[in-house]
C-alpha cells in the first residue's frame, strides 16, 4: 500500500457547493493506494497551515490539492505556483490581498512535483478533457499551492505535491464536466502517481 493525500476546498464566493469538496471526500482509491482526505477552508494562511499539519500527520508519499476553476471547461494540471497574492474577491474570512508576496524573499515561482505529463496522457487516453496549465491564478488556490510547495522545498521535498483545477459540474454551468467524469479523473491521477512512484527518484522530476 502506498499512501497519498487528496484535498478539496469548501464553497466560496457565489458557489453554494464546491465540487472539489465532494471529489476529495468521494474519489475512489485505486488498488494498492490508501487515500487520506481533507477539505480545506478558503482562507489565506489557514489552508496552508491545515495542509502542512495533514502532511505531518499522514506522511503521504504524495499529495494533490484540488480547486474549482469556475471559468474553465477542462481539467487543468497546474505546472507552476507563483509567489503572488492578488485577490479579486475576499476569502471566506474576509481577507483581501493586493499585489503581495506569499513568502517574502521566496522564489517567484515553484514547479509542481507531480508527473503531470504522464497524468495528462492517462486522462486523455480515458477521453477526459485535460490540459497542462501555466497559471493557478492569484487567489486562494495558488496561495495554497505556493505556500505548501515552498515549505516542502525548504524541508527537502519529503513528498510530491501539486495542484489540479477542476471545472464546474453541469448543474453549475451547462458546459461543465459531470461529477462522474471528475471522479474518474481524480482516480486516474492517483493511479498515475501509484504507477510512477515505483522505483522512481522522486526528487528528480523535470520541470
Ligand atoms: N477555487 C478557488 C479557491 C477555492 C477553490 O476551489 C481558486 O481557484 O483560487
Amino acid at each position: 500500500m502506498i499512501k497519498f493525500l487528496v484535498t478539496g476546498f469548501e464553497p466560496f464566493a457565489e458557489f453554494s457547493v464546491n465540487p472539489t469538496q465532494t471529489l476529495a471526500l468521494m474519489a475512489e482509491a485505486p488498488a494498492g493506494v490508501q487515500l487520506a482526505r481533507l477539505v480545506l477552508p478558503v482562507i489565506v494562511g489557514e489552508c496552508v497551515a491545515q495542509m502542512l499539519q495533514a502532511i505531518d500527520a499522514e506522511q503521504p508519499a504524495a499529495a494533490i490539492s484540488l480547486g474549482l476553476a469556475a471559468g474553465r471547461k477542462i481539467v487543468s494540471l497546474e505546472r507552476l505556483a507563483i509567489n503572488c497574492d492578488d485577490f479579486e474577491r475576499p476569502d471566506n474570512a474576509g481577507n483581501t490581498r493586493r499585489d503581495e508576496r506569499i513568502v517574502p524573499n521566496g522564489a517567484l515561482a515553484l514547479p509542481t512535483t507531480l508527473p503531470i505529463r504522464q497524468m495528462e496522457a492517462a486522462l486523455r487516453s480515458d477521453g477526459i478533457p485535460v490540459e497542462i496549465s501555466y497559471s493557478a491564478g492569484t487567489y486562494v488556490c495558488n496561495h495554497l499551492f505556493y505556500g505548501v510547495q515552498s515549505e516542502l522545498f525548504r524541508r527537502g521535498r519529503p513528498c510530491r505535491y501539486g495542484f489540479a483545477h477542476l471545472p464546474p459540474t453541469p448543474d453549475m454551468d451547462p458546459e461543465g464536466l459531470p461529477l462522474e467524469t471528475q471522479l474518474r479523473a481524480v482516480k486516474r491521477l492517483f493511479e498515475t502517481l501509484r504507477d510512477t512512484a515505483k522505483g522512481d527518484d522522486w526528487s528528480s522530476l523535470p520541470l
